[in-house]
């Protein structure tokens, strides 16, 4: 049986005319322009990146290789006991475009297993800090503290390096990354929230249930995890922690230097801390106006409009390129919904309340583009439920998911030699010319 690496090997070796030829022989054709407020907007919609492991579209949502959510989970083979895939098959399949068989993802986990041992001063990074540091800060610490084993690094500064089997090693660093960031995560949950009892790994369990049994969590929760990380993985290249993360590899910056400035976008939030934001907003809308009586649509659409008005975005709601709710919500909603108990859950029941009122509001409030829910309007309620109630740690879980992604982005990108990236700046007053030039020539 061929392993993932020589499958992967095989799979650039046959892409890679397809992108020189794209280069060589169309390199003048046209995929758009660039408008003024496309510069000064954070070049929305601009077409200039390219991946073909998950495509966006506005009205559908996430296509991970060409499969929808449900599709996926379907389609790929089960954890023991279980709904849901092992995020191990998972990744066999965004770095392949192949459903893996059992075997093969037998053989991930087993591999895996061999690259879990995080060295001790990677601790000791992480346990200098002061332990009020926000998990994000840690888990960006911990990836850099681990970049002395780069074996991408190591190759880079041996003298022999050669872009055609570069990516060779970017594989070997991105799969560290991914078999090991949840032991990071999990060493940084137990060392703030469970005044650093440190659970070892479990060598028998694929990497969902195993992140479930460090931090403590009970058998259910193994399933949580799964769906979490895939559903968190990728979201085509253009949002900031996926496009963070190519850009600083880019410059042949190894993937740990890439992976760690990632989550520290991931870390605003807009973007990824947006989940912390959303059971922050909730529970205080709770504190405020549910003291004495139930939630209602009433009351909450008082609150969001005092959101509003105060200026301050309604987390979980809108989106830089999705027009309607995002499947990764209705995902996790659905989860909610077959769960016995969560479903009847005091914060889920308000939540869906949420996602009831918000989108009218905000049709009316009138600005956002998109009124619906994004993935982290959902995801908290459900750590919540489980006893994960530290949510400043829900952007971690996200980083964990989301290293899926970007590891298996940047391994492309160096198989397909994807160049340094720098896009050119122009200056305002260019601008204001070529503003004025187009207003005369459409006056003439
Ligand atoms: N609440 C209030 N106003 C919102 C809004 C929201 N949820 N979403 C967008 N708007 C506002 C924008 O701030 C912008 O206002 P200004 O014109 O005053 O600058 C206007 O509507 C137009 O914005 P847009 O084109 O619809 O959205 P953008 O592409 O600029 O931004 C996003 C997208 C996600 C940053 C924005 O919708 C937002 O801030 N949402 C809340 C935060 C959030 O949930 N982020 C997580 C996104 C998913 C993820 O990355 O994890």
């Amino acid at each position: 049986m061929a392993t993932l690496k020589e499958i992967l090997a095989k799979k650039i070796e046959e892409f890679r005319p397809r992108t020189t030829r794209l280069v060589k022989e169309f390199g003048d054709v046209k995929i758009g322009d660039v408008t003024i407020s496309q510069a000064i907007g954070g070049a929305r919609d601009v077409k200039c990146l390219v991946t073909d492991i998950s495509y966006l579209d506005p009205h559908e949502g996430i296509r991970f290789r060409g499969k929808t959510i449900p599709e996926t989970f379907e389609a790929l083979p089960k954890a023991p006991n279980s709904n849901y895939p092992t995020v191990e098959a998972f990744w066999f399949f965004l770095l392949t475009g192949d459903v893996p068989t059992q075997a093969q993802v037998d053989e991930v986990i087993a591999e895996w297993k061999t690259r879990q041992v995080v060295p001790s001063y990677v601790w000791d990074a992480i346990r200098g800090l002061p332990r009020d540091s926000h998990p994000m800060v840690m888990l960006s610490v911990g990836l850099l503290a681990m970049q002395r084993d780069s074996k991408f690094a190591a190759f880079y500064n041996s003298g022999k390096f050669n872009k055609n089997v570069a990516w060779e090693s970017v594989y070997e660093d991105a799969c560290d990354i991914v078999a090991r960031i949840p032991i990071v995560a999990a060493f940084i949950y137990n060392l703030k929230y469970r005044s650093d009892f440190q659970v070892p790994i479990d060598p028998k369990l694929d990497m969902g249930a195993n992140f479930a049994h460090m931090i403590g969590q009970c058998e259910d929760y193994k399933d949580v995890a799964r769906m979490y990380f895939i559903l968190h993985s990728d979201h085509e290249s253009g949002n900031v922690s996926a496009h963070t993360t190519h850009l600083v590899h880019s410059a042949l910056s190894d993937p740990y230097y890439a992976y760690s400035a990632g989550i520290n976008g991931l870390a605003g939030p807009l973007h990824g801390l947006a989940n912390q934001e959303v059971l922050d907003w909730t529970l205080k809308f709770q504190e405020k106006y549910c003291k004495d009586q139930e939630p209602t649509k009433e009351l909450v659409t008082k609150a969001l409009w005092d959101t509003l008005n105060s200026g301050q975005v309604v987390p979980g709601y809108g989106h830089a390129v999705l027009r309607k709710t995002d499947p990764r919500y209705m995902s996790q909603r659905e989860f909610c919904l077959n769960t016995p108990g969560l479903k009847d859950d005091k914060l889920f029941k308000l939540v869906a309340m949420i996602f009831e009122t918000a989108p009218g509001v905000l049709m009316e409030h009138g600005k956002a583009k998109n009124p619906w829910p994004n993935v982290d309007a959902q995801s908290g309620v459900i750590q919540w439920y489980y006893g994960v109630r530290e949510w400043d740690f829900y952007t971690v879980l996200f980083g964990v998911g989301r290293a899926l992604g970007c590891m298996a982005n940047i391994t492309w990108d160096r198989g397909l030699g994807y160049a340094i990236e720098r896009p050119k700046s122009v200056t305002t007053a260019m601008l204001e010319k070529w503003a004025e030039e187009s207003k005369k020539a459409a006056s003439n």
